[in-house]
């Protein structure tokens, strides 16, 4: 068997700019076929490599591949069903696979819009992708393949064509057993740019146990997993003596909710001298923050240089539930013990709801001068169509086009403004911002790696903003205000939602309607983040709640619990 893997080539400025990264599915996925027996895998960095169709077609022309698996988040999906239709032209006997989290939730439409694809894989990849490819490699493709959990496809019937989704597969119960090949990827080519080494994204954990309206990760993970820290910092010492990595982001949606074991692995970097090799960053809780206050010298003695806090979502999202006083005091909080720890903190503003005005985002250049963040970020916020968000605000959403979802372009015009003036007042923000800490702060920081690591930043920022990256300015021809009126974000209106996928939702919706007796809306804490902060989980028995789904071993599945939940709280990590 003969498998090829590629990442396609879809770019929009906001966390790339700091670099070139690695893609993790592929060496997850590809250390899973390896394991299985399936060792002639090959990997194409279309992203990183800026590869064009034609560079794409001569790789394709010049071998053959019984299998091409492309991933795909939502912004990368016209790019990803590209290739495919590619791969349908120069290789018809290939078989097309499609993965990552817009496929997993979006089957519906993306087999609408791009027949080429055979199949769909729904969820984690690693144990579903095996079982394809034996299905396929045995010869009982495509007779068997109803019978291979976690797949979507379409299939002609008797009433016509059809599209199926076999039955969920579970989580994969022990990510430990995962040994991802890192060896799949072409190293010299990820680079950090504010440390100037080579980068990795590991993950320690799997899943979320919020259920942010806004966010897709806990529904796409489903169940919380942790992997042995021990386990983990092996696989750092191997990233580090191997492949030369001096800089790693945990790739985990909430690294720090069970505090033993972020203990344990903070303790294990620091006995294997590790800390001296390679620093690193998470997304996590301003709420995780606090609890850990003690603990933030361990974990910046451990190497840990970057948190970027979800600090300010919740107040644009402007749920009934939210507490505001007591937010915006615990973020400014959060932030400042960071700091005191030689921790850069970066604070993260969701902008451009509806109701944004230019007041609003004043407030957050204010806040964001007030709680003194070294790095600060705002986001347009992305209405995910799978979230539950959506459902509620799905009438001011006009934008289907989904490369644009993409946390730099507005999606939803507020009513206020129009996208133009929404855009501007946003990097309005962003010189203030910076301008003030290019100048003021980031030299001063002290002499050591903070201050490095700062300065690093800053040379990322400097150099996109002069190649126009930067929140795709050139690409929507933003040149400072006065060209706010002529700004065009080219969005594609003739994308609209296909008739399955709206089928599908209502069904869904209707379905979290008809639980929500059941399941009340649980009350919001500090930073965002519903309240299931489980005493379970930081004592280390992830179990199965039933409140946020569980762990599957009772049989039951949270996706579909939480999905019958149909409840929003709010927060947000990018
Ligand atoms: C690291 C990261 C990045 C890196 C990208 C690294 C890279 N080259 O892939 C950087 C910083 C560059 C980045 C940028 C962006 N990111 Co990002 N990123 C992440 C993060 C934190 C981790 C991703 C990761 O590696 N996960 C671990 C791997 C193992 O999981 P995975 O990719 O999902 O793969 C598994 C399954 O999906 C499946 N699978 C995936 N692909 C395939 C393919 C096949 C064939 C099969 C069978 C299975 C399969 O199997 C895998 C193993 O189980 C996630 C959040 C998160 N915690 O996941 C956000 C996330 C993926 N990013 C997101 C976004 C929006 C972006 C940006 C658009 C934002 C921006 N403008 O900057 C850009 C787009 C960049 C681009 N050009 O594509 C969103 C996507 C949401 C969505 N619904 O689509 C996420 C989920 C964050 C969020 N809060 O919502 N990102
Ligand atoms: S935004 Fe909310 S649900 Fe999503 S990963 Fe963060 S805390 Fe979890």
């Amino acid at each position: 068997m003969r498998i090829l893997l590629v990442h396609p080539n879809y770019h929009s400025g906001g966390a790339e700019i700091a670099g070139n990264w690695p893609p993790a599915w592929a060496a997850y996925l590809t250390g899973a076929l390896k394991t299985a027996g399936y060792t002639d895998v090959r990997f194409v960095d279309a992203m990183t490599n800026k590869l064009s169709d034609d560079d794409l077609r001569d790789v394709l022309r010049s071998e053959t591949f019984d299998v091409v698996g492309v991933t795909a988040i939502t912004p990368s999906i016209y790019k990803a069903e590209a290739v495919l239709k590619l791969v349908r032209e120069i290789q018809p006997d290939a078989v097309t696979v499609l993965g990552g989290i817009h496929a997993t939730f979006m089957y519906q439409q993306v087999l609408t819009e791009a027949p080429w694809v055979d199949v769909i894989v729904r969820g984690e990849g690693e144990e579903i992708l095996v079982n394809l490819i034996r299905t396929i490699d045995e010869g009982r493709w495509p007779a068997e393949r109803h019978s291979v959990k976690g797949l979507a496809f379409a299939e002609d019937s008797a009433d016509g064509p059809r599209i199926v989704a076999t039955q969920a597969a579970p989580t994969v119960k022990d990510l430990d057993a995962i040994e991802p090949d890192w060896g799949i990827l072409e190293w010299n080519k990820y680079t950090y740019i504010p440390l100037n080494c080579r980068v990795a994204i590991p993950s320690m954990a799997r899943g979320c146990p919020f259920t942010c309206s806004f966010c897709s990760q806990w529904k796409f993970w489903r169940d919380y997993r942790i992997r042995d820290p021990k386990k983990v910092a092996d696989e750092i010492e191997t990233l580090v003596s191997k492949y030369n990595v001096g800089f790693f982001i945990l790739a985990d949606e909430e690294p720090t909710i069970n505090r033993k074991k972020f203990i344990q692995f903070c303790e294990e970097l620091i006995a294997r001298g590790l800390p001296a090799k390679v620093q690193w960053g998470i997304n996590t809780r301003v709420t995780d923050i606090l609890r850990d206050e003690a603990y933030l010298p361990l974990y910046r003695k451990a190497g840990l240089i970057h948190v970027s806090l979800g600090t300010e979502a919740a107040a644009q999202l402007k749920l009934d539930l939210f507490n505001k006083e007591t937010k915006v005091e615990d973020n400014k909080k959060a932030i400042r013990l960071l700091r005191e720890a030689g921790i850069v903190v970066e604070a993260q503003f969701i902008v451009g709801l509806e109701n944004e005005t230019a007041e609003t985002l004043e407030e957050t250049y204010r806040m964001a001068m007030d709680w003194k963040p070294d790095l600060a970020n705002w986001s347009m916020y992305t209405p995910w169509p799978f979230t539950s968000l959506f459902q509620e605000l799905s009438d001011k959403v006009e934008i289907f086009d989904f490369e644009k979802y993409n946390f730099v372009t507005p999606i939803i015009r507020p009513e206020a403004m129009d996208r133009g003036e929404l855009l501007d007042r946003v990097m309005n923000n962003y010189r203030r911002f910076y301008m003030r800490k290019a100048l003021f702060s980031y030299p001063w920081a002290g002499s050591g790696q903070r201050r490095r690591y700062l300065l690093g930043c800053l040379k990322a920022f400097l150099r996109a903003g002069f190649q126009r990256t930067f929140y795709d300015l050139g690409k929507v021809g933003y040149w400072g205000p006065q060209t706010k009126k002529k700004v065009d974000f080219h969005f594609d209106e003739s994308r609209t939602i296909a008739q399955a996928q709206m089928s599908d939702w209502e069904a869904a919706a209707d379905k979290s309607r008809k639980a929500q007796p059941r399941n009340p809306m649980p009350s919001v804490s500090a930073c965002g983040g519903g309240t299931e902060q489980l005493a379970e989980l930081i004592d280390d028995k992830v179990g199965c709640t039933g409140a946020v789904g569980g762990d599957g071993a009772c049989g039951c599945d949270k996706q579909v619990l939480a999905e019958e939940a149909g409840r929003a709280s709010s927060g947000f990590h990018i």
